[in-house]
């Protein structure tokens, strides 16, 4: 691990619910690059916006107990390596009650701490915001890659069912893999359009009923261009800002969560730092709700 410039807002040591970690890496990154830039980027932007939640309005991240670990030591142009890395890590923060809190990189770092994560507590399910299904066999000749994350996942068994919020782009051959497979679902940027965010947690809710354990996994790109100009793979058509922040709290509030993260902010392509400011309230939101759902009785 390597200490960061920035910790999570802004907050230092502790007694600790939450772990956050950063992970620089951006090496499969196909379109507009630069999310190694993304973990400095999202920590300053939470070291300067308010503690409270949006939603979770009265409650403040520095009576949570986070306990912000650095960045881990990724090797660009090796996604072996990086992976085992954050594996590594991963597997000796998870679990125990704590919540893993990571901060992208592009979204290939997640299979690494869902690696970790399954080996100590058992496969989670997976819970992802994204406008893609990133399940892809393979991407430009790659088996991992930033588009193949939860393909990957599914079939080494460290997601044990993955259910989507916000997608709207898709290749024909994911399309259909998702379709024919009963561990996948998913509520389109569309439907979460015309039938409200509560329907579409209530969804998610149900399809991770008999789980265990929850992991939420954040592509920045799930808002609209609009409000994330600095989305490594931007796609018009996405959500707003306001059905983020619920989505987050509807899916956080919950005492199975055992990892969260947000992934693929490239802070060159943001504009007055939107992107990471986003990024920083979302992750912000998710530990407040997690918070509060841990300290609720039962
Ligand atoms: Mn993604």
């Amino acid at each position: 691990m390597t200490k960061a410039e920035y910790s999570f807002a802004g907050l230092e040591g502790g007694e600790g619910l939450v772990y956050v970690i950063g992970v620089p890496f951006d090496s499969t990154s196909s379109f507009r690059s630069g999310q190694r830039r993304g973990p400095a980027a999202v920590r300053r932007a939470s070291a300067n916006i308010e503690s409270n939640g949006y939603v979770n309005s009265e409650v403040y991240i520095e009576n949570v107990g986070v306990i912000d670990l650095g960045d881990v030591g990724v090797v660009h142009g090796d996604v072996r390596e990086t992976l085992h890395r954050v594996e590594r890590v991963a597997e000796e923060l998870g679990g125990e009650g704590k919540l893993l809190a990571a901060i992208g990189g592009e979204h290939t770092i997640t299979l690494g701490l869902l690696r970790g994560l399954a080996s100590k507590n058992g496969a989670p399910c997976v819970i992802v915001l994204d406008a893609h299904f990133d399940l892809r066999d393979e991407y430009l000749g790659l088996k991992l890659s930033h588009a193949t994350v939860f393909r990957r996942a599914l079939e080494e068994g460290v997601a044990e069912r993955v259910f989507y919020l916000g997608v709207r782009a898709w290749d024909p051959g994911e399309l259909e893999y998702a379709k024919s497979s009963d561990r996948v679902d998913w509520v389109t940027s569309r439907m979460l359009q015309l039938s409200g965010v509560a329907n579409a947690v209530a969804h998610a809710r149900h399809f991770t009923s008999r789980c265990e354990s929850i992991y939420l996994s954040i592509d920045i790109d799930f808002l609209d261009p609009a409000y994330a100009p600095g989305a490594a793979n931007p796609e018009p058509g996405g959500a707003t800002i306001w059905d983020l922040l619920e989505a987050v709290a509807g899916l956080a509030s919950d005492n199975r969560l055992i990892g969260v993260d947000v992934v693929e902010v490239a802070p060159q392509y943001d504009c007055g730092e939107a992107t990471s400011i986003a990024a920083a309230k979302a992750l912000q939101e998710a530990i407040l709700a997690y918070y509060n759902a841990r300290r609720k009785p039962g």
